[in-house]
């Protein structure tokens, strides 16, 4: 039994996460009373995964020494999802020049809209799941008033959730603008406490740059915009990300590039995705898979993470974020998302 009483978690039949597939006897005892400077415990590392038992992964990190105490379990877990060994070292490169993805479907036939986010988190405090609130609100005037320095195209408002009127945070949420309430999955990681204090969105008149405050990470950097001008959505990424950094600094790590609370998205913290319409391979999944799988894509409902699929609609996105570059993720996606576009037409 851990030091805060967890004893080894039983795993249903049919649970996939990596969690599960990973976490031992053995390895359970031997971390059993590990605790970092910030108080994260393997109980707390778990608590996602064992208390959702759907995860797909179920761990947490709840600050960067969780990734060194907690490495015979985290580094499996990193080997599985991206593919990068313990020996591997993450590269960053935000170059525009280097990536070729001209609009994959000019006349607009399938592509609805794209959207490339960043998680970024503060240097020398914990991660979300060990934040206090006094340091969870400290991230939010820090990051509120770096936004507010922010001109041209990019210039915006912060706009906390405390005091936000219902009906604008459900309308924000419908049109895909802002994170859901009360997710089980961050709930369990301890990322829901003292909500929704600390929390908010910062978006540019146009909601085409926005910045997520306080949800999964400290910030989620986010461009978007209708149609397929993938391009577009990455150079104004880039800028706003160059903009931000010269008032905040975020931790990095030599070996894991960005961190962040999952392990999904350490290095460099993207997910590209679009928004496609693709009524004949929706109804040949295994085709449709073959696809995405073969370009390190992932399929997705259109309502966020664990949504489910209900129409013809799909959010796809680059998987691997660490071990390759913004603009290998970028090139994932869009090398895949040309392909499903190509096979689309030909069925
Ligand atoms: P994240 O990308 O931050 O991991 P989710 O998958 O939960 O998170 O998606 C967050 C929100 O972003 C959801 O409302 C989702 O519909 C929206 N979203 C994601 N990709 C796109 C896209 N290409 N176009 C429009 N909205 C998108
Ligand atoms: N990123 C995180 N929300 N997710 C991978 C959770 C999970 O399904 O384990």
């Amino acid at each position: 039994m851990t030091s805060d009483g967890l004893s080894f978690p039983i795993f249903n039949q049919s649970c996939s996460s990596l969690l599960c597939r990973h976490l031992t006897v053995q390895l359970f005892e031997q971390l059993k009373d590990r605790v970092t400077e910030n108080g994260f415990t393997l109980a707390k590392v778990i608590n996602s995964g064992v208390v959702n038992q759907d995860s797909g992964v179920g761990v947490y990190a709840g600050d960067a020494a969780s990734y060194d105490l907690f490495s015979p379990l985290f580094d499996p877990i990193i080997a599985d999802y991206h593919g990068f060994s313990k020996t591997d070292k993450h590269r960053s490169d935000l170059s525009l020049e280097k990536l070729s993805a001209p609009d994959p479907d000019p006349d607009g036939n399938f592509i609805l809209s794209t959207r490339i986010r960043v998680g970024r988190n503060v240097a020398n405090i914990p991660l979300g799941p060990a934040l206090t609130k006094e340091q969870r609100n400290s991230v939010e005037a820090q990051v509120s008033r770096a936004l507010q320095n922010l001109t041209g195209k990019l210039a915006g408002t912060y706009y906390p959730l405390s005091g936000m009127e219902e009906t604008v945070r459900r309308q924000l949420i419908a049109d895909h603008f802002l994170f859901k309430a009360g997710d089980r999955f961050l709930d369990a990681a301890g990322l829901n406490r003292d909500w929704p204090e600390g929390r908010g969105i910062f978006h540019n008149r146009d909601k085409t740059f926005l910045v997520w405050v306080n949800e999964e990470d400290q910030l989620r950097i986010i461009s978007m915009q209708q149609g397929g001008d993938i391009e577009a959505v990455f150079s104004r990424l880039i800028n706003a990300v160059k903009e931000i950094e010269k008032s905040v600094t975020f931790m990095f790590d030599p070996r894991l590039g960005y961190l962040t609370s999952c392990p999904t998205n350490l290095g460099t913290a993207m997910r590209a995705s679009v928004h496609i319409r693709l009524p004949k391979l929706g109804n040949d999944m295994e085709t449709f898979k073959k696809i995405t799988d073969a370009a390190h894509l992932q399929i997705r409902g259109i309502d966020g993470e664990h949504s489910e699929t209900k129409s013809d609609i799909f959010d796809i996105s680059n998987k691997r974020r660490l071990g390759v570059t913004e603009v290998d993720c970028v090139q994932d996606m869009y090398n895949g998302v040309a392909a499903l576009i190509k096979r689309e037409k030909e069925l």
